[in-house]
């Protein structure tokens, strides 16, 4: 399976995990003998403050840094993720977090002071007990958006990695037309298998290099290969994410006996998926050991004829590309 590209983000734990985990690490905190039992008191509360404070503070920062801001994210993902779960909810539910976070450190802060102008071993656990009451109650009033998040991250995870920033071919076409034979042809081994949203696909991610450019690569069986108009509204949504990312269609036409499809039908798919996702269309005929010529680029996967021709094209177009993005 191909990583996602949202793989980094940390497991969210639960509300009560998280004070747990606090906890007990705070437990173990013992101060070595001081000048007398309320100077080695006063140490250990401010050391338990402090260390509850760093625990719980530095994890939700590094949830919040390691979920992606929704103002980073390329619209192909925010489409599909908008498509998941509700991105309002999910951006209030990381700010929340960030102001927890904040809350607890001004709490800490605040209860030290306290203690170090305390004077007796009863104000110090007093100050203590009341400041475990307030983060603990703080954390607990994350325990939905925690919740939440831990439900976007599984979504999240299972987002294809698809980098939206490379010169991009999106190989399209009828069942069995021979859309995989010319994937491997064109990327060899460096590709990457991954389940596409609200669809039972697979879609194969690969990727070559010539002169100097990457060029990604998108093999959609099941996806592009029949009228976006039959699907339903949440597959048609899905599909329609990859109208986002800059690509051009390498749309494949079978003309050899084996073709389950007529050349007029393979035609119509071609003109709904021009409409549909608007993007820039390069005509190949696959199987040229077995067909008659119909289109210009006329290429064999089994017999490795054309494919250079078709490379050049891709080549010249991967170029235009990155120079309008220079
Ligand atoms: N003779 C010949 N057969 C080919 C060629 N390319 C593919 N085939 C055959 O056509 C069949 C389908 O090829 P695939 O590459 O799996 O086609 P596909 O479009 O990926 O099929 P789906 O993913 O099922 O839609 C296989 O039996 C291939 O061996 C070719 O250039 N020449
Ligand atoms: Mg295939």
């Amino acid at each position: 399976m191909a990583g996602s590209r949202f793989d980094r983000i940390p497991t969210v734990l639960r509300s009560q995990e998280i004070l747990n985990k606090s906890f007990s690490k705070v437990a173990k905190i013992m101060e070595p003998g001081a000048r007398s039992f309320e100077a080695k008191v006063k140490k250990e509360v401010i050391d338990k403050i402090s260390t509850m404070e760093a625990i719980i503070t530095s994890y939700f920062r590094k949830l919040v840094k390691k979920f992606p801001s929704t103002d980073e994210l390329h619209p192909f993902y925010l489409d599909l993720l908008d498509l998941m779960f509700d991105v309002n909810k999910y951006k209030i539910s990381l700010s929340k977090l960030q102001r927890t976070s904040e809350n607890i450190s001004n709490i800490a802060t605040a209860t030290i002071k306290k203690v170090k102008k305390g004077k007796t071993v009863f104000e110090f656990n007093r100050l203590l007990k009341g400041y475990y009451g307030r983060v603990s109650s703080l954390v607990k009033d994350l325990k939905n958006d925690l919740i939440f998040l831990s439900e976007c991250r599984d979504n999240m995870k299972r987002i294809p990695s698809i980098d939206p920033n490379l010169p991009t071919f999106i190989i399209a076409g009828a069942p069995n037309v021979g859309k995989s034979s010319l994937m491997q042809s064109l990327t060899g081994s460096d590709v990457k298998v991954a389940t596409y949203p609200f669809t039972t696909q697979s879609i194969y991610i690969g990727y070559l290099h010539r002169d100097g450019i990457r060029i990604q690569v998108i093999d959609t069986p099941g996806i592009l290969d029949r009228p976006v108009s039959k699907r339903n509204v949440i597959e048609r949504k899905a599909i329609l994410a990859l109208k986002d990312i800059d690509s051009v269609i390498i749309f494949i036409f079978d003309a050899s006996q084996e073709s389950y499809y007529s050349y007029d039908s393979q035609e119509k798919l071609f003109n709904e998926i021009q409409s549909t996702l608007g993007k820039e269309m390069i005509r190949v005929q696959s199987k040229a050991d077995i067909s008659e010529q119909v289109e210009d680029v006329f290429i064999s996967a089994k017999k490795k004829t054309g494919i250079k021709k078709l490379l050049s094209i891709m080549i010249k177009q991967a170029g235009n590309d990155s120079h309008e993005n220079r």
